[in-house]
């Protein structure tokens, strides 16, 4: 079906989660919705705060301009706007603009009657900015754990929190988020090397089939995941890969406080050569 004529027969009213008919339109191609206006709401606002401590700072450096969290000392508090609290607020602006657009997914799923794998799939991104930011500076008791908005800030808190637990490389659950973003970047190569080879052909050719894909792993392997396995398998591996980098932050600090390298005492402590 053409492009203007699926837009006739699907671009109709209904699948709203709130507001029922009243956000129920688009502006050109995009849908608004609630959420569309709440995204935009939360967006700009952020964006404003943003912009506004940058004018408070010393520097219109874009590789420099940070806006930090509180310190420590706050706590759990509200901080004064120029001492962490327009942090504090963008960081609601943020999680607020990305939860709407969530749920604009959601409704625009709904509306064509598709399944919520995008809206799912968003939200795990979603959930490890949420973990870095929000859930894991609650459960060590400060604001002052989330991370800093600036280019250059960002990249030295993640530097910073990476060696107050010696190499971060030695904790296990970032040894599985790194091998699930390996494995994704070898699937994606994989799956998109081959569907190049079998629809984009030579001048004059015809394109290959499924029937190609599948039997050109057959010959190589021995085994096809096939064409609607490879994508379960990619959104699998993807979603791993983000699930699993929020999971090893949040346990850094929380409920484990040494360098990650002592972890692997357990190896050494296993009892057949303890005593040894
Ligand atoms: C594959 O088996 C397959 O099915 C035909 C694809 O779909 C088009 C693929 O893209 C890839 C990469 C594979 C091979 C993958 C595995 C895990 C054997």
């Amino acid at each position: 079906m053409a492009l203007l004529t699926f837009e006739k027969k699907y671009r109709v009213r209904g699948g709203t989660l709130v507001g029922g008919d009243l956000f129920d339109f688009w502006v050109g191609p995009f849908f608004v919705g609630f959420f569309g206006v709440t995204t935009i709401f939360f967006a700009a606002l952020g964006t404003l705060l943003i912009f506004y401590g940058a004018a408070l700072g010393d520097t219109w450096n874009p590789w420099l301009i940070s806006i930090n969290p509180p310190s420590l000392d706050v706590g759990l508090g509200f901080a004064p706007l120029a001492e962490g609290g327009l942090w504090q607020l963008i960081t609601i602006c943020a999680t607020g603009a990305f939860v709407s657009w969530t749920l604009r997914q959601v409704e625009i799923a709904r509306k064509l009657g598709m399944g919520l794998h995008v809206p799912v799939a968003f939200s795990v991104a979603v959930f490890a900015y949420v973990t870095l930011v929000i859930i894991r500076p609650v459960l060590m008791g400060a604001w002052g754990h989330g991370f800093p908005y600036g280019i250059f800030s960002h990249l030295d808190w993640v530097n910073n929190v990476g060696y107050a637990y010696g190499n971060f490389h030695y904790n296990p659950v970032h040894m599985i988020a790194i091998t699930f973003f390996f494995t994704n970047a070898f699937a994606l190569a994989l799956h998109g090397s081959l569907i190049l080879s079998t629809v984009n052909p030579p001048k004059g050719q015809i394109i290959k089939t499924a029937d190609h894909e599948d039997t050109y792993f057959r010959d190589l392997i021995g085994y096809s995941i096939g064409p609607l396995g490879i994508h379960r398998l990619g959104l699998f591996l993807a979603l791993s890969a983000g699930f699993f980098s929020a999971i090893c932050i949040v346990i850094s600090g929380t409920i484990w406080f040494e360098e990650w390298i002592v972890w692997w005492d357990w190896w050494l402590e296993l009892p057949w050569w303890a005593d040894l």
